[in-house]
């Protein structure tokens, strides 16, 4: 039987390549974000068969339960979840960063990640079968000055991420993540709030593409059920750390 993944953060980026090859490998993918738009047009690039959307903001416990609480019983047993909706917001000092901000990486990398576990978790944990991906990043294994919060939730990710396996050990439950460094996404342009960040983000060298972080979330999906591939950290090649980067 196709085997069906929830890909949160499907409208951009990463979770979008992700929703693309994980169809090419033959699942069937649950797409979703805030913009309707950009999930629609998803949605009906892949095709109503191996895709359904939904749309909900990760922050809103309600919204979360309610859209999960949606899903058609033919798209209920979810196999897969990848947990890759996030951001960050702002590159300053501390004391300069605005309390917005803070809640929103807070409540968008950590709680949100968390209301969306729960919930696929319990179908899991009754079935005794499925794997949990979280997008963590370089930034969950050094912190970086001007990042504090944004590298706090990441920390946050890695460390929920091994009590996970822990949680989910007697249940068959594979549980992973993929730590990438620079990826040029929306992530920039989100961040720095600036349409033109990208121009000036990754001038200078070449960054990872959103289809090499893809690549290796759909080669942890596909590993043999004794397998479970617990960690991967991609950088592109001109990056050495968080802060070291070889540009021309
Ligand atoms: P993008 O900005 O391109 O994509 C972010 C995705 O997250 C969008 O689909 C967005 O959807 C979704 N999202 C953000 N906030 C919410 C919310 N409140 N509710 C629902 N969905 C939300 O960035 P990336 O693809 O680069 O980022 C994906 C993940 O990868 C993030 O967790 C990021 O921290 C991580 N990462 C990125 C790196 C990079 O350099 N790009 C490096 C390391 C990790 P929408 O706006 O439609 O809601
Ligand atoms: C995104 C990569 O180095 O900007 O997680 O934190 S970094």
């Amino acid at each position: 039987m196709t085997k069906i993944a929830l890909v949160t953060g499907a409208t951009s980026g990463i979770g979008k390549a992700t929703a693309l090859q994980l169809v090419q490998s033959g699942f069937r993918v649950i797409i979703t974000g805030r913009r309707k738009d950009r999930l629609f047009q998803l949605h009906q690039q892949i095709g109503a068969t191996n895709s359904l959307p939904l749309q909900f903001d990760i922050r809103d416990h309600k919204q979360v339960q309610a859209a999960l609480n949606s899903l058609p019983q033919a798209w209920q047993p979810i196999d897969l979840l990848v947990n890759n909706a996030g951001l960050a917001a702002g590159l300053e000092p501390l004391h300069e960063n605005l309390l917005d901000d803070w809640e929103q990486m807070i409540d968008t990398n950590v709680k949100g990640l968390l209301y969306v576990t729960k919930i696929v978790s319990q179908q899991m944990v009754k079935r005794q079968a499925g794997q949990i991906i979280n997008v963590s990043s370089i930034a969950g294994k050094e912190a970086y000055g001007k990042g504090a919060v944004y590298c706090a939730t990441k920390h946050a990710v890695e460390a929920l991420t091994k009590a996970m396996q822990i949680d989910f050990n007697p249940y068959n439950i594979k549980v992973g993540r993929v730590s990438p460094g620079a990826v040029e996404t929306e992530f920039s342009i989100v961040r720095l709030k600036d349409a033109q960040a990208n121009e000036k983000v990754y001038a200078g060298y070449q960054p990872l593409k959103a289809e090499d972080i893809a690549d290796a979330i759909v080669y942890m999906a596909t590993r043999p059920v004794h397998v479970n591939i617990a960690d991967i950290l991609i950088l592109p090649t001109a990056q050495a750390s968080a802060t070291v980067f070889n540009k021309k």
